[in-house]
């Protein structure tokens, strides 16, 4: 792995690229992930890569949301794996009522055995697979190898939360009835303007301040946590994300 200096600049993002490069060759990304993160990039640093509030607001509506559900479920693809395991081994330890199951567009058994295997190392031992179980159940309106559940995990799931998706898969998610959670630098995307929270924020920054909602949100009452579900509105979200990158001016 290339030493990066605390001192350079640009530090946290050359760390990540390292992440991914090591998940490449480890066969967890694929080449496409690259191309996905190159394109985050570009949008993070339009963001001034920081954490605006139009994503802190998102992120409270979306610890609601998940505190409020009978089954929350995590999806995790070859870039979420890489960018987060460890930050991941976190959320799960404070939040063990989270199931994770993993996803991949780019599918095949033995990738899929790779990602799991990376997740194992990093601590993760139980991410549900749906080419573990007999008989995997389908997401209608979808025809990519991302129809795939698992009856424990997305198949019977009330609210999912997804990271660098695939707008049809998201789309296909809401068509089912089920809440979704997006963690998306692109406001525009589909899977942004599909889900009911959008959170457009850098993953692997987003993800630890979920966790610490999520821990707050412990003392929360259920009243006060739908009081703010129902008061949170997505589109509104949007468009503070889609003026930010703009404009340059967000908060
Ligand atoms: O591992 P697989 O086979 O399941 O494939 C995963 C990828 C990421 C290749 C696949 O889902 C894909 O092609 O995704 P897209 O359609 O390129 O969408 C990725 C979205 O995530 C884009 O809107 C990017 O701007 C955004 N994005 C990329 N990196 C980050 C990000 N959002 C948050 N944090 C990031 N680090």
């Amino acid at each position: 792995m290339t030493h990066i200096p605390d001192s350079h600049p640009r530090a946290a993002s050359l760390r990540l690229r390292e992440r991914l490069v090591e998940g490449l060759h480890a066969g967890v990304v694929s080449e496409t992930g690259l191309i996905a993160h190159g394109r985050g990039e570009a949008l993070d640093y339009l963001l001034g890569e920081q954490t605006h509030r139009f994503a802190r607001e998102a992120l409270t509506a979306a610890s609601a949301l998940l505190r409020l559900a009978t089954h929350p479920v995590m999806t995790v693809n070859g870039n979420v794996a890489a960018l987060v395991g460890p930050e991941l081994k976190g959320l799960v330890q404070h939040h063990p009522w989270l199931t994770l199951e993993i996803n991949l567009f780019h599918y095949s058994r033995p990738r899929a055995a790779r990602v799991l295997e990376y997740l194992r190392h990093v601590g993760l031992p139980r991410v549900l697979h749906h080419g573990d179980c007999e008989h995997p159940a389908v997401l209608a309106g979808l025809e990519s190898d991302r129809r795939w559940m698992h009856p424990d995990g997305v198949g019977r799931a009330d609210v999912v939360l997804v990271a660098l998706e695939d707008g049809d898969r998201c789309q296909a998610l809401v068509n089912s009835g089920r809440r979704v959670i997006a963690i998306d630098l692109n406001p525009l995307s589909r899977t942004a303007q599909a889900a009911h929270v959008s959170i457009v924020d850098e993953l692997s920054r987003t993800l630890p301040q979920l966790d610490q909602c999520l821990q707050r949100d412990q003392q929360t009452s259920r009243h006060e946590l739908e009081a703010r579900w129902h008061a949170y509105d997505n589109r509104v979200i949007l468009g503070a994300a889609t003026t930010a990158l703009r404009t340059g001016i967000g908060a």
